[in-house]
């Protein structure tokens, strides 16, 4: 039987009950006053319901969410097709709950329509913008400046502050170009607020806009950098939700809930962290009424969360690949691998990280394993697998160096870092399945992909600038180490440790 769609209409149709919840009207009617650049899954389960639940308590009706697709037109043409409207299925403790969603009242193709998106960023009402667009979508070069050899960012660039050449297609490009028409047009300070797993990510964003200006032809940057200082804020924050990929199970689940058809379905487990630095230039939602935490400092939470929560997931995520485990559940509930999570978060990590006010970082640990270990989530090895060029250092390498440099010896991070080497090389797990390198240096790093010589695999990703520093390099002993790790994971074995 085919469904119908779920979209803006069907919202007055749909009845709540005990699994399934439905916009208020207040949301599904409000005007829009943020831009979200990369409309992907986890912003619609995360960013979005914070906004909607802050709209449902403050009783405000202004901050609908213009939601910007970057590079997936195919994103922007299904919610589209259902005026913004989705699903947020939540799995865990046993059984699924959905609830609709209705803040997103406007959908942009970044690419399609850019002048629009541009003409958004200018626009007087718009105060927020928050940005989901991976750790790859900044194009950052080695030590975090713009890189501009990229040749996007160079068309970018070339394209001239005054919007005369091909519109701009990288994040930094389009919120660039989006903040000099605002400026033109007077129309007011602007919060830019992202939301990747990236340290001080505000600070890293800022930075990139910046080096944007400066490298802009003629004299249109320097002005432009003046507003911008003058004008926008670039707080941090830390975000949590495992948001695994959406399957047809979930879509079948979902539609058994809502009795409708729903393209724009995301799945996400109960658990949902949002932690922001408390500098806005302008208005902002009322995030604190939905559990948003305001902070001065948000340093804390981003380190703790990307070395005790990433760094451990993706370890689980390259071990558990090359281990024939489909999933992180079934990989941190592989004894041996939940020894090592477990070794590494209070050994290596916690001993790198200053808790936040008020946090247990062992009672953090576990309830991160806990987390991972749920088998209702299904979030495959392979997700997290993908773009280790790009996570390492901060959720591994940092802390590796920090402690070497203190003098500790980083045994179960150095064996991450190997994992992730291995899953490269290796490229099957130990049941002969292939291992998708899905990676933006992917082109460099298939060079190493079927080599079985642990220091020629070693050498060669060492020499990516981009990931390692020259103080992992230059440190023999911890080279050693690895190169041993590497050796024996490309066995099919994982290193005993103690
Ligand atoms: C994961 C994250 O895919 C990954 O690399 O480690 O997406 C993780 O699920 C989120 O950061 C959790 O907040």
């Amino acid at each position: 039987m085919t469904l119908p769609r779920l979209d803006r209409a069907a919202l007055d149709e749909l009845r709540a009950g005990d699994r399934l919840s439905v916009p208020a009207a207040r949301t599904v009617d409000c005007s829009v006053g943020i831009v979200h650049l990369g409309l992907g899954a986890f912003s619609r389960a995360h960013q979005a319901v914070y906004t909607e639940d802050a709209m449902l308590a403050a009783g405000g009706a202004e901050w609908g969410i213009c939601g910007v697709t970057q590079r997936s037109a195919d994103v922007h043409d299904r919610l589209a097709a259902q005026d913004g409207v989705y699903g947020v299925l939540t799995r865990g403790d046993g059984r699924a709950t959905l609830r609709i969603v209705g803040v997103v009242r406007e959908v942009l193709d970044g690419g399609a329509q850019t002048e629009a998106l541009l003409d958004r960023l200018a626009d007087p009402r718009i105060a927020v913008v928050t940005a989901t667009v991976t750790e790859k979508g900044y194009r950052r070069a080695a030590g975090g400046g713009l890189d501009t050899r990229d040749p996007e960012v160079r068309a970018d660039l070339a394209g001239g502050a005054d919007l005369a050449g091909r519109p701009p297609v990288t994040v930094i490009g389009r919120l660039v170009r989006g903040l000099a028409r605002r400026a033109h047009a007077d129309a007011g300070p602007l919060t830019v607020v992202c939301c990747d797993n990236l340290p001080s990510n505000g600070t890293a964003v800022q930075r990139l806009v910046h080096d944007f200006c400066d490298a802009l032809p003629g004299a249109e940057g320097g002005p432009l950098a003046e507003w911008i200082r003058a004008s926008v804020t670039f707080p941090s924050s830390m975000v949590d939700r495992i948001v695994p990929t959406t399957t047809d199970d979930d879509r079948r689940d979902a539609a058994a809930l809502s009795g409708r058809y729903d393209a724009g379905l995301v799945v996400a487990e109960p658990f949902s962290q949002w932690v922001v630095e408390d500098r806005f230039a302008g208005a902002r939602p009322c995030w604190e009424r939905a559990g948003v935490q305001l902070t001065d400092d948000v340093g804390p939470f981003e380190v703790m969360k990307l070395r005790l929560l990433n760094g451990v997931h993706s370890t689980l995520a390259y071990l558990g690949a090359l281990r024939g485990h489909r999933t992180i559940a079934e990989a941190v509930r592989d004894d041996e691998l939940r020894a090592i999570a477990e070794a590494m978060i209070r050994q290596d990590l916690i001993p790198t990280v200053e808790p936040p006010d008020g946090v247990d970082l062992g009672g953090y640990g576990h309830q991160v394993l806990a987390r991972f270990a749920d088998p209702a989530l299904r979030h495959t090895c392979v997700q997290v697998a993908m773009d280790g060029t790009q996570k390492l250092p901060q959720r591994l390498l940092s802390a590796v160096s920090e402690s070497l440099a203190a003098g500790r010896h980083p045994r179960y991070a150095t064996l991450g870092v190997a994992a992730w080497m291995a899953y490269v090389a290796r490229g099957r797990d130990v049941k002969g399945r292939a291992l998708p390198l899905d990676d933006p240096l992917a082109a460099t790093l298939g060079d190493v992909r079927g080599r079985t010589d642990a220091d020629g695999v070693v050498d060669a990703l060492l020499r990516l600038d981009a990931v390692f520093g020259p103080d992992l390099v230059d440190h023999t002993a911890w080279r050693r180490e690895l190169t041993v790790d590497v050796q024996t994971l490309l066995t099919g074995a994982v290193p005993t440790v103690p």
